[in-house]
């Protein structure tokens, strides 16, 4: 395909000051007004053509300056509309009328029906499906929307900024008018038009701002949107006290849809949101769906400064708005809930996402230089490297400098469409730090290398750390440069405490952080009383792998005594690591599994500690998963072996701590009634943790199978069900639960979901068929996004064995769906397939198979270009 390049760039040759847009809804045939008041920028001669864009729109005329265009004064084609005959005056108005079908819009992009409703979604390109526009983030302009429909089927009239006016009609109509006095882009206009029920609050602000705070949600869900609004004020206080931002409109409006191609949209004063992310009580979410909430409310409200005050430039500077607000967004759920167990748990998802698309061929820069579809760039290394890489901007700059560089972010870029350059000078001109080197972040692609090595010399108490940085990547960016890598560290003695030294050379140490510069340091630490063990990384400093030359014994240590809570965690990961890797091989050599009693006897300290959190305590015990072991076996990958060795470890280490599992188990109660806070979901974390593995130990299903039938919460019910289903999934008690669970919640789609998701996680030999069932039932749905998540993501990604089954058939499978979803929602089937990028880590046959199902489908004639454009760097 055709990619659009970065250095491409080059300003628009006209502006817009001004929209007015007029909807007439209609669920077929929505007639669009769309009135320009246009100015042609400097310089920029009268010939220059207008070129908008435009994507599946009925035109029905055009006037400059209230006179129609003539036929041949504008040229129409696929992707939009160029207007060659224009006024010499350099300002002038254009009104365009187009005719829109909503109920045919099945990609959920531009204007679409969802339950009966109107809603849009604009990000990234979906505005120029409602009327042809410059549809490019650098074009700021106020909007004004009016919007007119029928009172009965759409009692709600919704759009950006404040409702200036509204009123009855004739024929049972009525209308409403929307102005935004804030210039944005138009991927953040958004349009609401139906039936919803709201629950109400407010929030004023510092400087004593009122804010009519609502959440739209189906009738009679209102009650269930009480935690998003508490979280939203949360998010909304903290903003002010952290960042210093202000909320900047009298009213903030979410609206719940269930058919939506992402989390959330951040559109000005009217965030639209997929409800799974809005609707929440004990009876049908569990913790992880709090804590998700929480964080993706604050993520689209933090948004209003990282991302529509100061938006971007262009689609390349993605990460401007997105690594930031991520990073804004970790922040806040790590100070409202536990730093630690938060850092671990993005630390987890980094590895699990993110690693594996910078080691495969999706592999980009945190900041592209060429796309062709740009939806396909909405990614983990965009997203959360992006937010490692503000995260380590804090790390060289300190607090206080990153608190500067943010002030003077938001002073001088203010009401700007910014870039990555921009963002990088505010550290530069707030702190003085030169900052060159660290910006090849956002430009090379790839995961750094760290391999460290150390040597104390005893007579001289001299420590000696070699850190060598490589970097390898599958994508050529150019020659590949050595990076500013922050490591976090500490020399840990033998007592536990981190020991002083009198001086150091080899590479600037400020704190507790080694600046790696260069590709090799010889780093020497004076004066260091006695050995230490090198504890690197802490809190994961740098988005790097390591290849730490650390004895097991010295993991061990500081496993038990790193003061860095995850330095703990990841040290104790490592060990488990070292012992499922040597499993796998063992299963793959027929020779028995070794298991190495230190590792169980720090497991069974941690679950005994009392003085350690109970989400971390879960955290530890929950060993690496089979993905997380495939990776870090990178290549010739037989998921068999790897779920084998995995599951014989568990039972191992489970019936070494079987009593103290037990006693776990039976003395730990959360609070009741329930309350969804971080302490409560820790302690149920660790309470069915220990339940997981009392089961390994001893295969006691009715435990599992009462916890499942007693419980007043989401959280046990679905950890009982998947220990079942993961477990046992050819028992009695797994298959009365599942069909008593679907009953239960058959009317709402939320839960079933999870039902879904569950049993396409579900391991053996007849996953795949239980999984082609399930697309066949009739809950299931390829129209909607979530529903077609549950099933197929889940599989592909939740399901090692039974997705990677030896016959490739789970392979033709993925393909086959892929090609079918294409037909309806190009941008959920590009993701969805996403999924099988590392096949050419697997072991030969599969890999095989794998690549000729990849092949299969791109030769399918008709692929839209987000499929396209995965499938042709997939298979490259
Ligand atoms: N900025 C948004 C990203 C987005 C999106 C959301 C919903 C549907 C389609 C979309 N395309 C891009 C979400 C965010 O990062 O906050
Ligand atoms: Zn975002």
């Amino acid at each position: 395909g055709t990619a659009i390049l970065l250095k491409d760039y080059r300003p628009s040759d006209y502006v817009i000051d001004k929209v007015d847009l007029d909807f007439l809804l209609d669920t077929q045939e929505t007639v669009v007004t769309s009135k320009l008041t246009i100015r042609r920028a400097k310089g920029v001669a009268t010939d220059a053509p207008l070129e908008l864009d435009g994507d599946e729109l009925k035109l029905v005329s055009i006037a400059i300056n209230n006179s129609a265009l003539a036929r041949d004064d504008y040229t129409l084609n696929d992707d939009g509309l160029s207007i060659t005959q224009l006024p010499d005056s350099d300002a002038f108005t254009l009104e365009i009328v187009t005719k829109i079908n909503p109920t045919a819009n099945k990609k959920l992009m531009g204007l679409y029906r969802t339950s009966g409703n109107f809603c849009t979604q604009c990000e990234a390109e979906g505005f120029r499906r409602i009327t042809y526009y410059l549809d490019r983030p650098d074009i700021l302009s106020v909007f004004t929307v009016r919007i007119e429909g029928d009172r009965d089927t759409v009692p709600l009239l919704l759009s950006n900024g404040n409702c200036t006016d509204k009123g009855e009609l004739d024929n049972g109509r009525h209308f409403a008018v929307w102005h935004d006095p804030h210039p944005k882009p138009a991927y953040l206009f958004a349009l609401f038009a139906g039936d919803l029920g709201v629950l109400k609050d407010s929030f004023t602000t510092r400087s004593g701002r009122e804010v009519s705070l609502e959440i739209y949600v189906e009738h009679g869900k209102e009650p269930r949107a009480a935690y998003a609004m508490d979280s939203l004020i949360r998010s909304m206080k903290w903003d002010e006290e952290v960042y210093g931002c202000e909320y900047d409109l009298d009213i903030f409006m979410i609206v719940a849809v269930s058919d939506f191609n992402m989390g959330a949209m951040e559109n000005k004063g009217l965030n639209i949101f997929n409800d799974k992310y809005v609707l929440a009580d004990p009876e049908t979410a569990t913790d992880q769906d709090y804590a998700n909430i929480e964080a993706i409310i604050a993520h689209e409200y933090f948004h209003n400064w990282t991302g529509n005050r100061i938006t971007c430039r262009d689609w390349f500077q993605l990460c401007l708005k997105e690594g930031l607000t991520v990073y804004r967004d970790h922040s806040f759920s790590a100070d409202e809930r536990s730093a630690p167990v938060k850092r671990i748990a993005e630390v987890r998802g980094l590895r699990a996402h993110q690693f594996p698309e910078d080691a495969g061929p999706l592999a980009h820069p945190v900041r592209p230089q060429r796309y062709s579809e740009i939806n396909n760039f909405y990614t983990s290394t965009v997203y959360e490297k992006g937010s490692e890489v503000v995260g380590m901007f804090k790390t060289i700059v300190g607090e206080d400098g990153y608190k500067r560089a943010l002030d003077l972010y938001f002073e001088r870029h203010d009401g700007d469409a910014a870039t990555i350059e921009d963002f990088i000078k505010c550290f530069e001109d707030a702190t003085g730090a030169d900052l060159k080197q660290f910006a090849l972040w956002y430009d090379q692609a790839g995961t750094p290398n760290l391999a460290i090595g150390t040597n104390y010399d005893e007579a001289n108490k001299r420590f000696t750390v070699n850190i060598t940085q490589s970097l390898r990547s599958t994508v050529v960016t150019g020659e590949v440069a050595p990076m500013h890598i922050p490591v976090r560290f500490g020399l840990v003695g033998p007592e536990g405490s981190d020991l002083s030294f009198s001086g150091v050379t080899g590479a600037d140490v400020t704190g507790d952080v080694i600046h790696v510069r260069e590709p090799k340091h010889t780093i020497q630490f004076e004066g260091v009383e006695q050995k230490p063990v090198i504890s690197v990384l802490r809190g994961f400093s740098a988005p790097v792998t390591t290849i730490p030359e650390r004895s097991d014994k010295e993991l061990a240590f500081l496993a038990r005594r790193d003061s860095d809570a995850f330095a703990r965690w990841e040290a104790l990961s490592s060990l488990a690591m070292r012992q499922l890797r040597q499993a796998t091989k063992d299963v793959q050599q027929g020779e028995e599994i070794s298991t190495s009693p230190e590792l169980t006897t720090i497991l069974h300290e941690i679950l005994n500690d009392d003085t350690l959190e109970p989400a971390y305590r879960a955290l530890c015990l929950n060993l690496p998963s089979e993905a997380d072991i495939a990776r870090e076996i990178g290549s010739d990958i037989d998921p068999d072996a790897i779920h084998t060795a995995r599951t014989h470890i568990l039972a191992a280490i489970s019936q070494e701590c079987l009593v103290s599992l037990e006693a776990t188990y039976s003395k730990l109660q959360p609070a009741k009634p329930f309350v969804p806070d971080a302490s409560s979901a820790g302690i149920r974390a660790l309470r069915n943790t220990a339940l997981g593995l009392i089961v390994r130990a001893n295969g006691d299903l009715e435990l599992v199978a009462n916890h499942f039938a007693n419980a007043d919460n989401m959280t046990d019910r679905m950890d009982a069900l998947s220990i079942l289903a993961l477990q046992a999934p050819y028992a009695e008690e797994t298959a009365s639960a599942l069909e008593a669970f679907k009953k239960q919640y058959a009317d709402n789609a939320i839960v079933t979901d999870k039902w879904f998701a569950i049993q396409a996680m579900m391991p053996g030999s007849n996953a795949l068929e239980r999984v082609e069932a399930l697309s066949k039932a009739e809950n299931f749905s390829w129209e909607n996004p979530n529903r077609v998540r549950s099933l197929f993501g889940s599989f592909a990604i939740g399901n090692p064995t039974g997705f990677n089954r030896a016959d490739g058939a789970g392979y033709r499978f993925l393909c086959d769906a892929t090609g079918r979803l294409d037909e309806i929602n190009p941008q959920v089937a590009a993701r969805l397939i996403t999924a099988m990028r590392s096949w050419r880590n697997l072991e030969k046959d599969r890999a095989g198979h794998a690549h000729e199902a990849l092949k299969t489908l791109a030769a399918k004639k008709k692929l839209s270009r987000d499929v396209r454009d995965i499938l042709e760097r997939t298979l490259a």
